[in-house]
């Protein structure tokens, strides 16, 4: 098997998730350090235009979101499961509402002022201003929710989780860790990067210990590799991991298509079709540092659309 590379950047809480499913697999992996914000040409260069982080590499498969790649990862070492037989189908769809609604109140409580000034306490005014303005342009419909709200938000949401753990269980499913509690504790992860915004957890004190066990998986074993020798093994590696488009799925193999996230940064990819069924999508796109690469992404929370040629003076 060729190693798993992860791209990502250390204060990156989807990034934390996937780390953290790399620790609980005791898995080695190769770590490259993307920029947090754009330009981002070593990334381009591998995803075709997808610049949100983490994404996984795996020779010349390129794995967008993290949702698809703690799946990818759990095919590759199924033992411990990350989706256990007991309570496979609540396990992702506790993890789609971390993913969304408890992330989307965990970070932007935590990036209130007294959080921002202690996560950025040595970051340069120019680079404030220049992720302010990125961040601003790849989330344009963003509506930040009134601190009191979100205070509140906090709240309730962890309350439910302190709700799931009363019964002294260890995971929040129950006596096996799953996705679910990978899902979770990235958010719990982010709010104590900020201790002064860590307190609000204080009077919880089960999710807190639940927290504990779950980081005490840590990352596994990780060796770094640049941004240009990830593409280096892109362009070196052949074959691709086995895909295929279902017959009925709607649109034909060897169709110019393109992904685009349907939350945030609309960048859209855009290649051949290669792979698609209800599950996944991947296109498979050249790129003169990278060569023939294939990109996959989950169809949860993308769009896919035939790209149809324009007639010579249309
Ligand atoms: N649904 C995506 C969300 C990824 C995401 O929003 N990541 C944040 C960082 S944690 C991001 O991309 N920020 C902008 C950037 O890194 O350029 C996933 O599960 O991977």
């Amino acid at each position: 098997m060729n190693d798993i590379v992860l791209h990502h950047y250390a204060g990156s809480p989807f990034s934390e998730k996937v780390r953290l499913v790399l620790g609980m697999k005791r898995l080695h992996w190769l770590s490259v350090d993307v920029p947090v914000m754009l330009p981002k040409p070593d990334v381009v260069a591998l995803t075709g235009g997808y610049r949100r982080t983490p994404f996984m590499q795996i020779g010349a498969d390129v794995y967008c979101d993290s949702a698809l790649m703690c799946r990818v990862i759990d095919r590759l070492a199924p033992e411990p499961p990350l989706y256990p037989e007991a309570t496979r189908g609540l396990d992702e769809i506790v993890a789609q509402w971390a993913d969304t609604a408890l992330f989307w109140t965990a970070v932007p409580f935590t990036m209130q002022p007294a959080g921002a000034a202690h996560i950025f306490a040595r970051a340069p005014p120019e680079f404030l201003r220049a992720l302010a303005t990125d961040r601003g342009a790849m989330l344009p419909a963003l509506r930040r929710a009134p601190l009191p709200d979100a205070a509140a938000h906090l709240r309730t949401y962890t309350s439910r989780l302190e709700a799931m753990l009363a019964d002294t269980r260890p995971f929040l499913l129950g006596a096996l860790p799953s996705i679910a509690d990978f899902a979770a504790a990235q958010s719990i992860w982010f709010v104590h990067r900020a201790p002064p915004i860590a307190t609000h957890l204080e009077p919880f004190a089960r999710v807190l210990a639940w927290y504990e066990r779950v980081a005490a998986f840590g990352h596994g074993k990780s060796k770094r590799l640049s941004g240009a020798g990830a593409i280096e093994l892109a362009r070196d590696t052949t074959g691709f991991a086995p895909c295929a488009v279902a017959s009925g799925a709607g649109i034909e193999a060897g169709t110019q298509v393109g992904v685009v996230p349907a939350d945030y940064a609309h960048d859209e990819v855009a290649g051949t079709l290669v792979g698609f069924d209800d599950d996944e999508v991947v296109v498979e796109r050249e790129d003169d540092r990278a060569g023939t690469v294939h990109v996959h992404f989950p169809r949860i929370g993308f769009h896919v659309k035939a790209i149809v040629a324009r007639k010579e003076g249309s």
